[in-house]
């Protein structure tokens, strides 16, 4: 029996197949871009799992490391961290974004510009311990968030009424 009908054999006599059993979302998946010479790009995206789970890998063609990386604080400085799994609890989105968690891609292959994809191989662990891969496209953008364009426009603001005395 090859995969294939091992496969459609699976999903006959109802055996949930990996990828549809632990119902996993990912959603809006995103690389910043690099300059030239930058040797890491960081990947974020919103995950969610119908079932308790725990995002325990993640792996791709465009670089030699992936990792997942959080943040913490040390000596008052945040400071990014590898961490081996993240929790995903049933039915809540968990956000990767910049200044929180992300995927970090380390030596990669070639710079990242606008428009390209990345893919993205997620490991996923369910409760019973059964892994699965969750094949992900994301999306190479420019470096300035919409967050960033935010702060930015929000300082303007701010400064402006000072200047005129506005009481907002
Ligand atoms: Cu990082």
């Amino acid at each position: 029996m090859n995969i294939r009908n091992l496969t459609a054999f699976a999903i006959a006599i109802g055996i949930a197949m990996p990828i549809y059993a632990a119902g996993v979302t990912v959603t809006d998946a995103w690389v910043k871009t690099t300059a030239p010479g930058q040797t890491t790009a960081a990947a974020y995206l919103q995950i969610k799992s119908d079932t308790p789970a725990k995002l325990v890998g993640a792996s791709s063609p465009a670089a030699k490391i992936v990792q997942i990386h959080g943040m913490k604080m040390q000596d008052n400085v945040m400071q990014m961290r590898a961490i081996s799994s993240l929790d995903l609890p049933a039915g809540k989105t968990v956000e990767f974004k910049p200044g929180s968690y992300h995927i970090m891609l380390s030596e990669i292959n070639q710079p990242l510009k606008p428009g390209e994809t990345v893919p993205l191989t997620l490991t996923v662990e369910g409760a019973d311990k059964q892994r699965q891969s969750v094949e992900v496209t994301a999306q190479v953008r420019a470096a300035a968030t919409m967050e960033t364009h935010d702060d930015m426009k929000d300082t303007g603001d701010m400064n402006n009424m000072k200047g005129m005395g506005g009481g907002y």
